[in-house]
């Protein structure tokens, strides 16, 4: 069993509009301070989706190039860029996002119904998102909608080897209407199926909306890692709308701390991941 937790904020998805959730960093500006604060709170990694100037999700490669710039000078975070995007972002786009040169990018390991809508991820395209971060030294996160996706993750790894870096780890993303529920049975199957993937296969774990608690305490439970963010949740408790992603951060800190499983460092978190140090 782990002994510390690493802990990602998903700041700012791609769903949610600023005029809805006015709380949601969407400016450069917003986002650097939001990172700065979550790390200092126990934060080590994050996941990150940009907006243009409308505040409308974008993968625009100069602002993407920017913002790793940005959150590189600003913090000692681990840099993971969204290659999932908005569900409306072409393919070709979603592959642009490795030439902002990330540490880390998530890669998605099949469609999957999204709420009214559907986030396509084709086994052709899944093949060429991880050759491409297998050539670039970006190591994936790779996120896991529905158990059926982690047998997918075994046939990729088994024909297209293992990730840069050569640790595997998944990101089990629960209760989006579409995919699997966030429950604690979910998660222990999922859990159960990592045994067929190569020893040492990390895992984190979020609950959208409502069963972003739940999750949280199952996934601290099996010896999983967490990530918690406004991507992910903007309700805190019913009827009290989240206010900051350091609210969420400082929330999951208290759970691990209570889990005796405390915040990894960013040093920590890159040994975990296979990632080198920072130079
Ligand atoms: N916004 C969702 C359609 C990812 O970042 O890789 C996809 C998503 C997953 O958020
Ligand atoms: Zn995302």
């Amino acid at each position: 069993m782990t002994t510390m937790t690493l802990i990602t904020v998903a700041p700012t998805g791609a769903e949610s509009t600023k005029e809805a959730v006015s709380a949601l960093p969407v400016t450069l500006d917003e986002l650097v301070s939001t990172a700065k604060e979550c790390e200092a709170l126990g934060a080590s990694v994050i996941h990150v989706h940009i907006r243009d100037d409308n505040a409308r999700p974008t993968l625009d490669l100069g602002r993407l190039r920017d913002t790793v710039a940005a959150l590189r000078d600003t913090t000692d975070l681990i840099v993971q860029l969204s290659s999932g995007g908005a569900v409306t972002d072409p393919e070709s786009d979603r592959l642009a996002v490795l030439d902002a040169a990330p540490d880390m990018a998530s890669c998605t390991m099949g469609t999957v119904n999204f709420g009214d809508d559907v986030f396509l991820n084709r086994w052709a395209f899944i093949v060429d998102l991880h050759t491409r971060m297998q050539e670039r030294g970006i190591v994936p996160e790779y996120e896991i909608f529905d158990l059926g996706q982690l047998t997918s993750l075994r046939r990729l790894l088994d024909k297209y080897g293992l990730p840069a870096g050569g640790h595997v780890h998944v990101d089990f993303v629960m209760g989006v209407p579409g995919g699997m529920p966030g429950t604690t049975e979910a998660l222990v199957a999922c859990h159960q199926a990592l045994r067929d993937l190569p020893e040492g296969t990390s895992f984190s774990a979020t609950g959208i909306g409502r069963s972003t608690i739940p999750v949280m305490l199952a996934s601290l439970s099996a010896g999983g890692h967490l990530r918690v963010g406004m991507e992910d949740t903007i309700t805190y408790a019913k009827g009290r709308p989240v206010e900051s992603n350091m609210q969420l951060v400082a929330r999951a800190v208290g759970f691990a701390q209570l889990a005796q499983r405390p915040p990894a460092t960013t040093g920590e978190a890159r040994q975990l991941l296979g990632l080198s140090a920072r130079s």
